[in-house]
């Protein structure tokens, strides 16, 4: 056998691994057929744009964290090993020849895959889907007489944020648009310390003591046995323990209501759902509760379009999200107070104001707006960032303080603790995303990952080998010395805690009647689906002693007879603050569809930049893909669907398409009126039920007038392209046509 030296057999292996012929296969390298060439020459990639650079590089004690990554994602142009060494081919295992088995020296192999099955962590328990953003909260400093945190105080002040919406129930890969309370965390990098405000979309919560979390969410996840259904409450262990357990009622209701299908995380309220204390310069405490106001106003979509939502895009409130963004239509929120005296029983207006299960009408404590946060960048990385931020309830800062909400209590424990396993260690505050922007200086050494090379001897106090170093500061966080009652230890609540109906109805009584229609919808749907009878009686005792109406309407829905009220009803002065209809909202950010065909339309072009002029989003809609008069079309027939659109505008009447397979669509269900494209009819028809506001001009109303909606409320018609829209967008200022379904409902 002939011999070759070790260098001789490393050139041919690199020469077989660099030419890689497969003439048969087309497009191949070797094949002859032209293809995309990949670059073989380094190049070095532009520099990272702003936004793509790495999030904060300090560590805890200012080490350098490495050189600055590239747009590519990581440094410098070759792919290497984690431990930098550079590789000639990570296409091919190392093996006994190229029939063998793989050898088990190949260490870039087994880093490569063992990296790979490790990619994954557990997803947390609760709020496991989600999606966040970055971006800046600018105080208004009228909060400067009621707390001394900096970034509250100082009008102006801006400081850095990192919020991550979320639904509660489903895991990681759950759609988006489910019936569930929604998560609105907010992660304040002050310069006096990390602050997070973890709150919801709804401003009470299921049950009043922490101790009571798991049962409520193993009740409200899914069954142990067959493990559905995924992200829904419409099944019997959520009913049997909410009718058991009637403090969850009021949370219950809010998630009946529309508040649990949000259209859009950036139109949903936040609420920080617990009382805090906040101390300003003069040590003096009030009573607050936190709320989010956002700028779009509170916004839901209709039932119908969540479930097809479901199907049609899961990921439709993370588009929509990152959509606005990157389109320059940041999300805005203001941030609340609602301010009550500290008074020693910590009531107001006879609310228990320890209690998560009550919330406290605008009305009588009105929402007083301390900042304004926009939402300006979207994620780099979204494991890093989004899957790996932690927030904490005890991440406060110097002028903020916790109340005895027991609830609030246990959450102080929950938080850090969950971090520990799925952040896999106690230093999980050095992650990027999570490492705060204020100096730390904080004594805690080693553990697992812990990514700072710490200076000095002694982490420990009082020590003089580090010069004394570090000191505490007069200025530094502030425990309010609230009085702790002399009382014996027990296991029981405060009595007023035992009220779980009257702020249900004061709920209920303050919907407007189609958000009582759609609450009664939602109660009839989710305990249709409850398979035990004595769940479903239980559950109607409930919405009996809610409210008369609501239980008669509920039981004629499911088929059973109405109970009485246990008691009297009480008499409840309703809040208008609590409903989302009656007000007119900017449409920043809207998207709007605008259906055409091929033939040559008037007006088009013009609309599509008056709509983008407006801040909306014009959708052109067309048979086919491509262009249609110059226009690239962004939807076909055959991908457009209701819930994408919060208006429709027709500038064509399309009729039925020749019999080709793209132009056929069993969506389009069975043929109702010849003369229109059945696809068309079936997004017009969508629209409509879906109380979307409808316009056309030209052969567009012509179209409207053959399905025979020309005239129906909601639906406009004008000479102009801007007639319609001028015409639409009145429309739309209050979401949705409701006097299109007149109500039943006083
Ligand atoms: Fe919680 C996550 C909000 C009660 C225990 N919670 C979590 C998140 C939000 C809330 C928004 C997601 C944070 C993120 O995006 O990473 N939780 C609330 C609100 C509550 C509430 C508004 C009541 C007012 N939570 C609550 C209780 C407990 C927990 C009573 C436990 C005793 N929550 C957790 C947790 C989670 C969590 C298990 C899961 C993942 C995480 O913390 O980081 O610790």
């Amino acid at each position: 056998m002939e011999s070759r030296t070790p260098a001789e057999v490393i050139k041919d292996a690199v020469t077989a691994v660099t030419s890689d012929k497969h003439p048969d296969v087309p497009g191949a390298p070797g094949s002859g057929t032209p293809t995309v060439e990949e670059p073989t020459t380094p190049v070095e990639p532009l520099p990272p744009s702003p936004e793509q650079g790495q999030p904060d590089t300090r560590t805890p004690t200012g080490a350098e964290t490495g050189t600055p990554s590239t747009a590519h994602g990581q440094q410098g142009p070759y792919l290497t090993t984690a431990q930098g060494a550079r590789l000639r081919d990570t296409d091919h295992s190392l093996k006994a020849g190229p029939r063998g088995p793989i050898l088990l020296q190949d260490h870039h192999f087994r880093e490569k895959i063992t990296h790979f099955d490790h990619e994954r962590i557990p997803e947390r328990v609760v709020h496991a889907r989600g999606t966040g953003a970055h971006g800046v909260f600018t105080s208004y400093g009228t909060a400067a007489n009621l707390t001394r945190a900096g970034f509250l105080k100082e009008k102006g002040k801006e400081t850095e944020v990192f919020v991550r919406f979320s639904t509660v129930l489903g895991s990681r890969g759950s759609a988006d648009t489910v019936r569930d309370t929604r998560g609105f965390a907010t992660k304040f990098y002050t310069d006096e310390g990390t602050f997070d405000l973890v709150g919801n979309n709804m401003p009470v919560f299921f049950v009043q003591d922490a101790i009571k979390f798991p049962d409520i969410i193993h009740a409200a996840k899914p069954h142990p046995d067959r493990e559905i259904p995924q992200a829904q409450s419409a099944h019997d262990t959520f009913w049997d323990f909410v009718s058991l357990h009637t403090e969850a009622q009021h949370h219950t209701i809010w998630n009946m209501s529309d508040r649990g299908i949000p259209r859009s995380y950036r139109m949903m309220e936040g609420f920080g759902v617990h009382t805090f204390r906040l101390v300003n310069d003069a040590d003096e405490t009030v009573l607050v509760k936190f709320h989010w106001k956002p700028k779009l106003g509170v916004h839901s979509q209709v039932w119908e379009e969540t479930q097809l939502t479901g199907g049609v895009d899961p990921d439709f409130h993370r588009r929509d999200l990152y959509d606005a963004i990157e389109a320059g239509a940041y999300p805005e929120w203001e941030l609340g107070l609602q301010v009550f005296p500290d008074t020693p029983d910590e009531t107001f207006a006879g609310i228990d104001l320890l209690d998560p299960t009550k919330l406290v009408p605008e009305e009588l404590a009105p929402v007083q707006r301390v900042g304004k946060l926009v939402l300006n960048r979207t994620p780099t990385n979204f494991f890093a960032e989004v899957e790996q931020v932690a927030f904490h309830l005890g991440n406060l800062v110097p002028g903020i303080d916790v109340t005895n909400d027991p609830l609030l209590q246990g959450r102080l424990f929950s938080y850090v603790d969950t971090q520990l396993t799925r952040l896999a260690g106690p230093n999980f505050h050095q992650i990027p995303i999570n490492r705060p922007h204020a100096p730390v200086n904080d004594m805690l050494r080693d553990g697992f990952h812990q990514q700072a090379v710490h200076a000095g001897v002694a982490p420990y106090r009082p020590n003089s080998l580090d010069g004394g170093n570090p000191f505490t500061s007069d200025d530094g966080f502030v425990d309010v010395p609230v009085r702790v009652a002399e009382a014996p230890k027990i296991r029981a609540n405060p009595v007023s805690f035992g009220d779980h109906f009257s702020q249900v109805r004061l709920f209920w009584q303050s919907m407007s009647p189609v958000e009582k229609e759609h609450i009664v919808r939602a109660y009839t749907f989710e305990l249709g689906k409850v398979y035990h009878q004595q769940i479903r009686e239980r559950q109607l005792q409930c919405l009996a002693n809610i409210d008369p109406v609501l239980c008669e309407q509920v039981a004629t829905g499911l088929g059973m007879p109405a109970p009485q009220p246990a008691g009297e009803l009480p008499e409840v002065a309703p809040s208008p603050a609590l409903s989302q209809v009656g007000e007119q909202w900017p449409s920043d950010g809207r998207v709007i569809g605008i259906v055409v065909d091929d033939t040559d339309l008037d007006g088009v072009a013009e609309i599509r930049e008056a709509i983008a002029d407006a801040g909306m989003v014009p959708l052109i809609i067309a048979p086919h893909g491509g262009k249609v008069g110059g226009l690239t079309v962004q939807r076909t027939f055959g991908t457009a669907r209701s819930v994408e659109y919060d208006a429709l505008l027709l500038a064509a009447a399309p009729v039925p398409a020749p019999d080709a397979i793209p132009a056929r669509d069993e969506k389009a269900g069975a043929p109702r009126n010849a003369a229109v494209d059945p696809r068309v009819n079936l997004l017009v028809d969508e629209c409509w039920r879906h109380a979307k506001a409808i316009g056309a001009w030209g052969p567009g109303a012509e179209f409207l007038s053959r399905v025979g909606l020309a005239g129906t409320p909601g639906v406009v018609t004008h000479d102009t392209a801007t007639g319609v829209l001028a015409a639409v967008q009145q429309l739309m200022a209050t979401h949705r046509v409701w006097d299109r379904f007149p109500a039943t409902i006083g």
